[in-house]
């Protein structure tokens, strides 16, 4: 696609995703391995910075740790459930140059087989316990569905994980509620706005007692999970045999806990706030939060006395920023203002300082909001708070807009199920695969089969928490069996 074709984000979102990952630098997606990419320096930042935040709210609570990425054949199959789940998803590593290796080597689709062994060892006693550890690694699933920049990788390059182990189910359980408040205070600093439900048992992480999970609405009016959260209960300890010595001497399996999140979330920033003009970043995550732009012409208005007192205003209001914590660029390049515009623009740069010389005579600046490119007039002595203050209104401003979009997509109906009429089914027919559809379906795998296949949509699940006086019991819309209000979509 020609460079300075216009990007629709609206009408072709897929075409515009993948545009923009790349004239924003986020992602070479030319590596010759399928669904496997490079992080361009940019998009590396931008990574960067998301992921200390998460770092941040883990360090409270969980020590950062760093485990192998083989895992033994023997290890990997242990536990019945988890690698039936995982089975057709692994990578081997089954040679060491020419021979033939005696134990294959699995490429970590993930790591509860390979740092519950590890916990076995390291659990002795109660006072072992809690324990909360986390890692960021890369991982591998030979993933068979389409694959997608960030969004459904084979080389999940970012993947966060991670593993407690607790005394009680009433601890773990406990752990979970954490975890899901850590995972809203994640989202809200991105102003990314989801919904949380507990997935149906057939569709829960393999060796879980149950799932709950993080999704979000995508431009397309598909949902895509950006985070999960699992009890696991016993069932890996016993398994891999983690115990402890409990305070009255008798010997108990640990609870365990995990929960994951992945560079969905990087993809989630990008589609959901961005627009035709490319990116549009929140402040706590944009490599570059303000850019100064110079707007002289040296052969124009007021000579070259006049450009260089621009540039100078120009480099004290920089220097003020930089010291107030601000990561501020003054772009002084000789290219015309507009081509810079459209450069910054398409970075996401929440905040475009301009300055020329009218400006500079009357001792203002002006301002262009990324969000809405609206424009307004700063006096030069109150540019850092104003600063400070618009950043913090632009974060507001699109996660108002972000949850806005994702309300008018949840579609709550009172009672879709089993006697619903022709003219409401042809509405469901018509409204399903475009957001969040709440109606009544049982917990049987056969009936989520059924909606897949009449509605081309999934289930998502129970919402996690319910809003008030919502209607909770009805018919299966399949089978008429007692159901609950679950949410389905059509799901990346
Ligand atoms: N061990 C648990 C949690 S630590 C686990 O593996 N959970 S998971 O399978 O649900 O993955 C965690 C998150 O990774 C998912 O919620 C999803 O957002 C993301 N994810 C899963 N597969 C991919 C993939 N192929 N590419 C990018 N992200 C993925
Ligand atoms: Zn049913």
């Amino acid at each position: 696609m020609p460079p300075e074709t216009i990007l629709q984000k609206e009408n072709n979102f897929s075409e515009w995703y993948s545009e923009i990952l790349k004239r924003a630098e986020i992602l070479d997606i030319r590596y010759p391995v399928k669904g496997v990419y490079v992080w361009y320096p940019y998009g590396y930042k931008l990574r960067k910075l998301i992921y200390e935040i998460l770092q941040s709210l883990l360090d409270k609570e969980h020590e950062e740790v760093l485990f192998p990425l083989l895992i033994p054949r023997e290890e990997l199959m242990k536990e019945k459930e988890h690698i039936k789940g995982f089975e057709e998803e692994v990578f081997w590593v089954t040679k060491g140059g020419s021979t033939e290796l005696e134990i294959p080597l699995a490429l970590r689709p993930t790591s509860e087989t390979a740092i519950y062994p590890v916990f076995k060892v390291w659990i002795r006693s109660h006072r072992d316990l809690p324990l909360r550890v986390y890692q960021i690694v890369n991982t591998f699933r030979y993933e068979t569905k389409h694959t997608r920049p960030l969004i459904r990788a084979r080389e999940i390059t970012s993947f966060k994980e991670a593993h407690t182990a607790h005394a009680s189910r009433a601890d773990a359980e406990d752990q979970i509620k954490r975890a899901v408040a850590l995972y809203k205070n994640f989202f809200d600093q991105l102003a990314i706005p989801y919904v949380i439900t507990r997935r149906p048992d057939w569709d829960k992480f393999p060796g879980a007692v149950y799932s709950l999970a993080f999704d979000t609405i995508m431009p397309d009016g598909r949902t895509m999970q950006i985070g999960t959260i699992h009890l696991l209960g016993e069932s890996f300890s016993r398994t891999f045999d983690i115990k402890y010595e409990d305070k009255d001497g008798s010997s108990k399996f640990v609870n365990q806990t995990c929960y994951g999140i992945s560079e969905r979330c990087v993809a989630s920033v990008i589609a959901i706030h961005g627009d035709d003009h490319g990116l549009v970043l929140p402040h706590e995550v944009a490599p570059i939060q303000v850019v100064i732009v110079p707007i002289v012409f040296s052969s124009g208005e007021g000579g070259n006395n006049e450009v260089k007192q621009v540039e100078e205003a120009c480099f004290t209001v920089q220097e003020a920023l930089k010291e107030a914590g601000i990561r501020t660029f003054m772009d002084n390049s000789e290219e015309r203002p507009g081509a810079k515009y459209y450069r910054w623009e398409m970075k996401g740069v929440p905040l475009r300082i301009e300055i020329g010389p009218r400006d500079l005579r009357n001792n203002r600046c002006e301002f262009v909001r990324r969000n809405d490119l609206k424009r307004m007039h700063v006096p030069l002595s109150e540019v850092v708070p104003e600063v400070k203050r618009t950043l913090k209104e632009i974060h507001e401003g699109i996660f108002e807009k972000a949850k806005e979009t994702l309300r008018t997509n949840i579609h709550k109906s009172e009672g879709i199920g089993a006697d619903i009429s022709a003219e409401e089914m042809e509405e469901l027919r018509r409204r399903a695969g475009r957001g969040i559809v709440s109606l009544f379906l049982c917990e049987r795998e056969g009936c989520g089969n059924e909606l897949e296949e009449q509605l081309g949509v999934s289930v998502l699940g129970e919402a996690y928490e319910r809003e008030e006086g919502e209607k909770n019991e009805g018919k299966c819309l399949f089978c008429s069996r007692k159901a609950k209000n679950v949410y389905v979509a059509r799901a990346y």
